[in-house]
């Protein structure tokens, strides 16, 4: 199942996703030995990092009158609002220590621009401002992506549907992601990434 076009793409493992962070997933620090294991497996590494600046529009603190997990309605459409997370170069913004992906050759940042967010690796919220990594992808002849880390029905969501549409096969390895799960967008989630052609797999199937 894996060769030499594919890449393991591991999402927002980062302290303010894991349990005591801000906007923590549940169970989510049980991923990384899982991510660890799975990641022996690929030569090709690419590693996303949530990444705001201080005030970012994602923030429900950025809207007077709203809460965390309240929706709002900006220019790009419709946003869930966050606590704070992720901001540049705090500690919960830091990859999670243990992690194991030492042959990592890039970083994606993501969710830098402040009127903008960016849940996907691929394109940003406006749909329409690519963070470069399609490109990186296809000029690196990697075509097989596979996805994990956080959160299944956010970032790792977004950013399968995102491959499939940029024309790479997409795999999401179920047991090295968890969702956040907000009325219902963990099932909407899998159900939407199975009907635009996204695989489902466990990292027991990558171990055969
Ligand atoms: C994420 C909410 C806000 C994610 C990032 O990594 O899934 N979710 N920012
Ligand atoms: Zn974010």
């Amino acid at each position: 199942m894996i060769g030499e076009h594919s890449v393991l793409v591991a999402i927002d493992l980062q302290y303010d996703f894991m349990p005591g962070g801000s906007l923590a997933v549940p169970d989510g620090d049980a991923v990384v030995p899982v991510v660890n294991r799975v990641g022996r497996l690929f030569a090709n590494v690419v590693l996303t990092q949530d990444w705001h600046p201080p005030g970012h529009i994602s923030f429900a603190s950025a809207h007077p009158g709203k809460k965390p997990f309240d929706t709002a309605q900006l220019s790009y459409g419709a946003q869930v609002l966050w606590p704070d997370h992720c901001v540049q170069g705090t500690s919960g913004a830091a990859l999670h220590d243990d992690l194991a992906l030492t042959q990592a050759q890039l970083v994606i940042r993501k969710g830098f621009h402040a009127g903008v967010d960016s849940y996907s690796a691929f394109y940003e919220a406006d749909r329409r401002t690519p963070t470069g990594l399609a490109g990186y992808l296809k000029q690196r002849g990697l075509t097989r992506v596979f996805l994990v880390g956080l959160a299944t029905d956010f970032c790792v969501y977004w950013s399968a549907k995102d491959a499939v549409e940029a024309g790479f096969e997409a795999l999401v390895i179920e047991d090295a992601c968890r969702g956040i799960d907000l009325g219902g967008s963990l099932a909407r989630a899998w159900r939407d990434m199975a009907a635009a052609g996204v695989r489902r797999v466990s990292s027991a199937d990558l171990m055969r």
